[in-house]
């Protein structure tokens, strides 16, 4: 476990609301409960629960999105997450969010992104760098800062990049306005779209539009995909073609051949999928299938906060669920560049610290 905290690592599917600290989460609903807003009792109850069903953990979303959709909570807990990841070592982590609207509150969607990035710009304990022309990030090197004795001590570095995802309760306009969002907001570092929610909700043909036109577009795509047996779903998903796609738990026959086929990366969150009963138990999870396939593949944690989880507890569990070492690990880590949504010039950053990880640690 210490080894893989020490690994730098790359993390593609990471929800902002699923990755709240349990201690946040707390703290935000005793203070409405205190207002009388909720019982905070029920509450505690639901998020001290580790075992959920698919259907259980999308309740727990709609208690999560009660106490924390207001722009100043939105903001701490984007600085929070992103701490949380920097501290083990995350190099790179690509965040997605639903952008919501909320009127009594005056928030739009524009704001509620607005307020994820001051909760990016308000980090100072860690390097972000998260604005794709900020010249200073371009250095693949840790900057430095001193410390209370004057020591000059390297600060950790993390690259981010936003999703925004689309809701599948939303409907085909409020699923365009993300996207047209998401184009607008290139600057500060947005460069894809995600399809997520509870998945037995909606349908493929509403999103559909929205999504052809981010594509066209030229925003990255990546789609909750086989979360449920779904085969119909699947393979209009595939055929779609997304640049990734998460979870694929419920594949079969044509639509697994079709997926190894394309090559299409896939985010795998092992947690997640132990803890709302896709898998029944590791020995069957399709990691070893595509890793022994040589597909290619991101170990992700999906809700850090929800599932108590972390990347490094991600690759320990695969680690010991399908016998890798650390070479293997590593290899795996670093294969994950290839798949990131942001340019060139920063994929040549991250293999430069991944090279340095090497020569370091004399792998
Ligand atoms: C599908 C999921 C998910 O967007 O409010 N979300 N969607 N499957 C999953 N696997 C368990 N985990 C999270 O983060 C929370 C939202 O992300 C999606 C759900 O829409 C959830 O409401 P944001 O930051």
């Amino acid at each position: 476990m210490e080894w893989c905290e020490s690994m730098p690592k790359v993390e593609l599917h990471a929800h902002l609301n699923g990755s709240i600290r349990d201690s946040t989460l707390l703290e935000l609903a005793k203070d409405l409960g205190e207002k009388g807003v909720l019982v905070f009792s029920d509450f505690e109850h639901v998020i001290l629960k580790s075992d959920r069903s698919l259907v259980e953990v999308f309740k727990l979303f709609d208690l999560i999105h009660m106490v924390t959709t207001d722009h100043t909570t939105i903001s701490r807990i984007t600085r929070e997450v992103i701490e949380d990841f920097a501290s083990e070592n995350v190099v790179y982590i690509e965040l997605r969010t639903t952008p919501k609207k909320n009127k009594s509150i005056g928030m739009s969607k524009r704001s509620y992104m607005e307020a994820v990035v001051d909760g990016l710009k308000s980090i100072n304990s860690v390097d972000v760098a998260f604005m794709p022309h900020d010249v200073d990030a371009q250095s693949p090197l840790n900057s430095m800062s001193i410390d209370n004795t004057c020591n000059v001590i390297p600060r950790k570095r993390i690259y981010v990049r936003l999703l925004l995802s689309i809701d599948r309760r939303e409907t085909t306009e409020d699923a365009m306005e993300t996207v047209k969002l998401a184009l607008e907001l290139k600057d500060v570092g947005v460069v894809g779209i995600d399809l997520s929610g509870n998945p037995i909700v909606g349908e493929w043909t509403t999103f559909w539009p929205a999504l052809q036109f981010a594509k066209e577009n030229g925003l990255a795509i990546t789609l909750h995909c086989g979360e449920v047996p779904n085969p119909k779903e699947i393979q209009a998903m595939l055929d779609f073609w997304p640049q990734r796609i998460g979870h694929a738990c419920f594949f079969e026959g044509d639509n697994w051949e079709k997926l190894k086929h394309l090559n299409i990366p896939v985010e795998i969150c092992l947690t997640s999928n132990i803890r709302t009963n896709s898998i029944s138990s590791l020995d069957v999870h399709h990691f070893d299938d595509l890793y022994k396939a040589n597909h290619p593949l991101v170990i992700c944690t999906d809700d850090s906060g929800v599932f108590s989880t972390s990347v490094s507890k991600e690759y320990s569990l695969a680690a010991s669920a399908f016998g890798l070492g650390k070479k293997e690990m590593f290899q795996l880590a670093r294969d994950a560049i290839e798949f990131i949504f942001a340019d060139n010039e920063i994929k040549k950053i991250l293999n430069q610290v991944f090279d340095s990880f090497v020569t370091n640690l004399a792998l």
